[in-house]
């Protein structure tokens, strides 16, 4: 290809269009503005099961076509990609035909909703991979520089051994109990509650910052609100029209878990939708014997650093501004010091994708790696429900 001619394209097809299909709409329309890629995303077509619905998101998020049955927009000849961004309950089905139809497939975490059905995936994907596909789990916050840059720091040895690794995920949106019965408080569709939605973010975080799996946990769940407001239609963080009636809370509220990761580090994990005043409150510590890092979603451009050589009287966290272009991603973006937000690890995500597809390698994190996510937290499920027995990650 001579330097004029444009990428080739890879079509995406998009399986979903409420928040996390908007996200990643965000994330395949800008990526190949802020990166040089090798091949050009095109939004080819969107799929909902409401004609009139998906045809408007198609128009408001960028795609060209828009499809009312996933079976139609996996068999396009212009989809060279299928992206899920549906309710957990789908995954499987969705993403195992796409590998059967010859497509690479990204799946917004977590990958599914039982072990079973990951474990299926992850067969799926490895007979793919045989043939050239790639396939990759949407943990997008792996993509905040500061959290890759991180990873980095303790790859390097910067923590030495680590002794603690210490996670929470805190919002407030389920804290009203007028608050209706959306999907992704039903079992059914969702797998799990705060566990799921949020806890599968850490565990994948704290395997990967740290390079290391989680050996056994020991867990608490609570459900504090059991009954909630039937919505009359519902899409995940928003409802409206409810009928008066009251239906069952099948999954947790809030998760508190604690572990070994392999190499003897103590591991805790804290998620809760029910925590007031907390909006989407991500946070990390890793505490080594060389020093510790810390992070706090809500101010994402920013990373602390205690290096535990330093003298006693200087001694303490500072903090680095990951806004430079010599931080994973930055190069990509404004001057030095201007910094990013949420959106961005999308755009992230997408890049890093695209750049596996081109270079015929498998991306992170793999299925393989979502079905080990999915064991933990079917080991934390198991372990509340035995008294907050220790359960081993097989
Ligand atoms: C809702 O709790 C949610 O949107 C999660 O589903 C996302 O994964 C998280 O990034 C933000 O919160």
């Amino acid at each position: 290809m001579s330097n004029d001619e444009p990428a080739p394209e890879l079509g995406i097809g998009m399986v979903g269009y409420a928040f996390m299909g908007a996200a990643h709409s965000q994330g395949w329309r800008t990526a190949g503005r802020a990166f040089d890629l090798p091949l050009r995303p095109r939004l080819a077509a969107v799929c909902g099961r409401d004609r009139g619905q998906v045809e408007a998101a198609a128009a408001r998020l960028g795609w060209d076509a828009a499809e009312t049955d996933w079976r139609v927009l996996v068999a396009r000849d212009d989809v060279q990609l299928v992206d899920i961004c549906t309710p957990g309950d789908s995954h499987a089905e969705i993403a195992v035909a796409a590998l059967a139809a010859g497509k690479h497939v990204l799946c917004e975490k977590p990958l599914a909703n039982t072990v079973a059905e990951a474990e299926a995936m992850t067969a799926a994907a490895q007979a793919a991979a045989a043939r050239g596909q790639v396939a990759m789990v949407g943990f997008n916050y792996r993509r905040v520089p500061a959290l890759s840059y991180a990873r980095q720091l303790v790859a390097q040895g910067r923590l030495g051994a680590l002794r603690h690794v210490r996670l929470t995920y805190l919002q407030d949106w389920l804290t009203d109990p007028a608050f209706p019965l959306v999907w992704r408080l039903r079992r059914e569709h969702a797998g799990s509650g705060a566990l799921g939605d949020l806890g599968a973010h850490l565990v994948d975080l704290a395997q990967f910052l740290t390079g290391e799996a989680i050996a056994g946990v020991s867990a608490l769940t609570e459900t504090f609100i059991k009954e909630r407001p039937l919505p009359g239609s519902s899409s995940g963080l928003t409802a409206s029209g409810g009928t008066g009636g009251l239906g069952a809370v099948t999954v947790d509220d809030a998760a508190l878990f604690q572990g070994r990761m392999a190499s003897g580090a103590l591991a805790s994990f804290e998620v809760s939708r029910l925590a007031a005043g907390r909006k989407n409150a991500l946070s990390v510590e890793l505490n080594g014997e060389l020093g510790s890092l810390s992070f706090d979603l809500e101010r994402l451009n920013e990373l602390s650093y205690h290096d535990h050589a330093e003298p006693a009287p200087t001694a303490g966290f500072r903090r680095i501004l990951v806004t430079e272009p010599e931080h994973p991603y930055l190069s990509g973006w404004w001057p030095p010091g201007h910094g990013l937000g949420y959106e961005h690890t999308f755009v992230h995500q997408a890049r890093d994708l695209v750049h596996a597809i081109a270079a015929g390698e498998q991306p992170a994190p793999s299925f393989a790696d979502g079905l080990r996510v999915q064991r933990v937290l079917a080991a934390v499920e198991e372990s509340a429900a035995k008294n907050s027995a220790y359960i081993p990650v097989s």
